[in-house]
Order: structure tokens, then sequence, then C-alpha cells
């Protein structure tokens, strides 16, 4: 028979059972930005790591991909995802260089010695630090991906030394430190939305830009400016940052369902990235892109404004220090 007692203690159980289940049973599809066409490689793993989600959490979680700036020029996309608009966002580092200074470490110029390198440094506890900078800015950083190496093309002339860039107006990121690379090395520096260069290429409102190959391939920009000079001055990755607003709305289960999805994509990242890599610096000599090699110590050389004005306080000389130690 029921007594009062075990009633009221069932009810408690019930409505306790009632409060807990739709949290555990949450079903949500995140919606994740990207400025890049549908199969750039971003894409590609941030939808790959949307499958794995799926599997980690039986369906219940989803990620759908907005490609192509659908959502909004990088810069735009930033706001809306601390606000919580948007919930993921797979963005370059630059972008962020304004807002968290420790950002523009691994987008300086030359501080990575080589791809290996940087994937070294990305993956290990200096990685782990950039990521935990960006909660002060309500994001969770999830993981890097790979963004090749930058490299400065124009319509004008090829640039084999520092001197060849004089004068030249150069579409940047929306970065500080961008501008200032640019800057010393004696060209104008225009910052500008990457959905714009096309059409600035061609109006001549600027005479060149710098991306890795999949960008200067997918955006068809070698048609406009065919001169590409392998500067490589910037290995400058990618990040997949997300909402706090949203990420915090999960449980801490599906928290960290998400953050073990995120960093399974980097592999797969990797992989695309390379044989996209490929195939569009393939693509682009096909096409016409005039490509030449650089002897990259003068532009070394002259980066030394750049870190002078970047790294200022002792905790940014600190990282780039254990940077360059990485072996
Ligand atoms: C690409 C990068 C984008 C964006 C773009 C740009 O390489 O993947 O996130 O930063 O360059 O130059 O705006």
């Amino acid at each position: 028979m029921l007594t009062k007692r075990t009633f009221s203690a069932l009810a408690g159980v019930a409505m306790l059972a009632a409060f807990a289940l739709p949290a555990q049973a949450q079903t949500v599809t995140l919606r994740s930005t990207d400025i890049h066409p549908d199969g750039y490689p971003t894409i590609e793993a941030v939808k790959f790591m949307g499958q794995q989600l799926e599997k980690s959490t039986g369906g219940r979680i989803k990620i759908q991909v907005f490609h192509s700036a659908q959502l909004g020029q990088e810069k735009d996309t930033i706001e809306q995802t601390r606000f919580g608009v948007i919930d993921m966002n797979r963005i370059n580092m630059a972008p962020f260089n304004n807002l968290i200074p420790a950002t523009n470490v691994p987008s300086l110029p030359f501080i990575f010695r080589s791809v290996d390198h940087m994937r070294k440094v990305m993956d290990g506890p200096i990685g782990d630090a950039l990521l935990k900078e960006f909660e002060k800015h309500d994001l969770v950083g999830l993981a890097f991906y790979d963004s090749g190496s930058r490299s400065f093309y124009n319509s004008k002339r090829p640039i084999k030394t520092p001197a060849d860039m004089k004068g030249l107006k150069i579409r940047v990121q929306q970065s500080d430190m961008f501008v200032s690379l640019v800057s010393a090395l004696g060209a104008n520096a225009t910052p500008m939305n990457f959905g714009e260069v096309y059409s600035g290429l061609q109006t001549g409102v600027i005479d060149g830009a710098e991306n890795n190959w999949p960008s200067y391939e997918s955006t068809k920009h070698f048609e406009v400016s065919k001169f590409y000079s392998q500067t490589e001055h910037s290995l400058s990755p990618e990040v997949l940052v997300m909402s706090k607003k949203s990420f915090d709305k999960l449980s801490p289960a599906d928290q960290a369902a998400v953050r073990a999805a995120a960093r399974e994509s980097v592999a797969k990242m990797r992989e695309l990235w390379d044989a996209r890599e490929k195939a569009s610096e393939a693509k682009v000599k096909a096409g016409g892109a005039v490509v030449n090699a650089v002897e990259k110590q003068p532009f070394i050389d002259a980066m030394k404004p750049v870190y002078d004005k970047f790294v200022t306080d002792a905790k940014l000389k600190e990282m780039v220090a254990a940077i360059q130690a990485v072996k």
C-alpha cells in the first residue's frame, strides 16, 4: 500500500526524472559557419566532425554546415558566434588577432619553420593554451586546422625580393598584424573581406593579395592576379570555435563528445588538405598562374618591426620563444 510518504517520495523521483530526461535526451542541430565553398577541406572536415558526433550521441547532436559565407563574412560572424546566434565557426586565426592578442603569435611571419613544426606546436601544450584564450571572449576553442602557407600574388609582376613589393596595393585580412607585415615590405595594405577580393582585383582597387594554394584556386583569383610568388610568409592556422553560450547548454557528457569529435576531425582535415593543396597548385598552374620561388631571408629580415610591434608583453615573448624551441 502506498503511504503518503512513499507517494511523495515517488512523486519526487518522477519529477526529477522528468526534469533530467529532456537534458539527457537533448537533440540539437549546431549551426556552423564557413566562408569557403562546399567541398573545400574545412567544410568537409566539419561535416566529418558532425558525422562522428552523430555516432557518439546516438544521432542527438548534429552539425549543419553553412558554406560560402551564407551566414556572413568572417569578421561579422565572430560577433554572432560570441552572442550564440551562430553555434560554431571555422575561421582563420587572423580575424581574431585584434581581439585576442595571443592569436597573433601563430599568424606571425615565418614563426614556423615548416608544416611539421606548425602541426607539432598546435597539437601540443602551446596549442592547448591558445585554445583556452578563446574562453575569455565567450568562445570555446575546439581545434586547429591546417591552412598551408600564405604567399603573395598580384597582377603586376613576380615578387622576388622585398623591393618588388614597393607600392603594390595588397589586400589583407582584417588584422592589424597583417597590415603591419605588408607595410614592412613597402606595400600598401588594404584590409578587405574575402568575398570582395575577386572584384577588387578585377577592377584594380587592389593589385594583389596573399593566400594558400587552395584559396587562390577556389576563388579563381589566379584568373585576375597571375603572379604567385612563394614567399610562404605565414602559416596562420584555421581554428574551429564554438559559442560559449551554445556550449554551456550541453550536458558535460555532450560537451566532451563535441570536443572529442572536433579532435577526430583534425586528422581528417590534414588528409583532405594535403591532397587539395597539390590539386590546387596543379590547377592554377594549368590555368595560367606564373609561379616563382623566393629567396626567403630578405623577407625574414624585413619582419623585425612586426615582431617589435606585436610581441610586446612577457607572455607573448615567452610563447614565441617556446614555439621556436619546439624541435
Ligand atoms: C583562407 C582562410 C579563410 C580566410 C581567407 C582570407 O585561407 O581559410 O579562413 O582567412 O583565407 O584570406 O580571408
